[in-house]
């Protein structure tokens, strides 16, 4: 992929600009190539794409605009509902393996040097069901890095564990005991040093709303939204690997591997991000032909790819987010489509020559679970 068929996200937020400045000097074109339709572009809906808002604010993709995701469009998954915090009596409490326990108010969190980053989010079991297919975002998160924190508490030798303790909690019952158990979720403390991974207090520029983990939350670049835990109140150093519901019951993926001819069944805990990527919409542009508009994610892109009705692979332009391996890109493709009905198939190629699996891949067919659902998927749609 040349470089000048990249739209680079400073060059977007510059043309943004301009674009807010003095909209009618822009031809369509170029406001398209932003995923901003001017008003006699129109939608042609797919035949098979599931109705919006079966969850709370999933996306909608045919309705998609907006690169950075508004606040209240964000989609919220609570697995204990959604605790009430005080931010008065609420501390982060740092235990466990390490020489100084410490405990933060919010104020002395929001004291410490902040860092915003826009990540997006993706639920693991987004596409686990025909119609779950928008548990996906893209926000600005600002917060304070976590790895400082560990330093400065002073991790013992036989930490190896970080374990996320969330406000939220419920009833589990587990080998015939019943108790009561707060969310949370674990990393390995090489991967919790990461120095990407946020204490974020603000989403968007606003305080994190009670939905999205007011008044702090973990924000992880590069993982399934499970490890990004919310409503958080104490971080753990631990001796031992951590297998809490989340890490070990739930978010587990069940697959069929081979080994020397032979089946298989592993299972694993939902991590790091899957490379993934949607056709989100069709429009029909104003000049004539007709464009296909996407967004791709989870991996450090190196291309996305289009096929229309099984045909050959054409790379499609890279647009928003393409230089950021942590955000979606956006992605468009123009289209000489025919009257009659199509098919219109992505994927997504990163530059470490992973390819997002198509959908009768074993990796995808031959798993039982439902998250990591990151097949190609393919839209149908009647053109004409
Ligand atoms: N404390 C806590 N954190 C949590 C969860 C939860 O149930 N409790 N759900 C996780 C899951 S499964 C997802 S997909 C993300 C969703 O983040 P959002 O609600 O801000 O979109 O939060 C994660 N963090
Ligand atoms: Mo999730």
């Amino acid at each position: 992929m040349s470089d000048a068929s990249k739209l680079t996200r400073r060059e977007a937020l510059a043309r943004g600009g301009a674009l807010a400045a003095g909209a009618a000097l822009f031809p369509s074109d170029a406001l398209a190539r932003l995923g901003v339709l001017s008003p006699q572009e129109a939608v042609v809906p797919w035949l098979n794409a599931p109705e919006p808002g079966g969850r709370a604010n999933t996306l909608d993709w045919q309705a998609l605009t907006s690169w950075v995701t508004p606040t209240e469009d964000l989609f919220s998954v609570g697995h204990y509902g959604q605790p009430e915090v005080a931010a008065s009596s609420w501390r982060l409490s740092v235990s466990g393996l390490v020489q100084r326990p410490a405990s933060y108010t919010l104020a002395e969190i929001r004291a410490r040097p902040s860092e915003s980053v826009v990540f997006a989010l993706e639920c693991a079991g987004n596409r686990g069901f025909a119609t779950f297919v928008g548990a996906v975002h893209n926000a600005e998160w600002t917060g304070t890095p976590l790895a400082p924190l560990l330093e400065e508490a002073g991790v013992l030798e036989d930490g190896i564990e970080v374990v996320f303790w969330g406000a939220d909690e419920g009833e589990e019952e587990i080998r015939g005991n019943t108790v009561t158990q707060s969310f949370a979720r674990s990393m390995s403390l090489e991967d919790a040093m990461d120095p990407r991974l946020l204490l974020a207090y603000e989403v968007n520029g606003s305080p994190l709303p009670t939905g999205h983990g007011f008044p702090l939350r973990l924000v992880a670049p590069g993982w399934y939204g499970v490890a990004n835990v919310k409503w958080l109140t104490r971080i753990e150093v631990r001796d031992k690997r951590f297998m809490g519901r989340f890490m070990a019951r739930d978010y587990v993926t069940l697959r069929e591997e081979q080994r020397d001819g032979q089946p298989v069944w592993t299972e694993s805990s939902v991590g790091r991000a899957r490379i993934n990527s949607i056709p989100a919409k069709v429009v029909r542009r104003n000049g004539g032909g007709y464009r296909i508009h996407g967004a791709a994610w989870g991996a450090d892109l190196a291309r996305v790819e289009v096929s229309v009705d099984g045909g050959p692979w054409t790379p499609a332009t890279l647009g928003e987010g393409s230089d950021d391996p942590y955000t979606w890109t956006f992605w468009q493709l123009d289209w000489d489509a025919g009257a009659g009905e199509h098919t219109v198939t992505s994927r997504a190629v990163g530059r470490d020559g992973s390819v997002q699996p198509a959908a009768d891949d074993p990796i995808v067919a031959n798993k039982l679970t439902y998250w990591e659902s990151n097949g190609q998927v393919t839209r149908l749609i009647r053109i004409g």
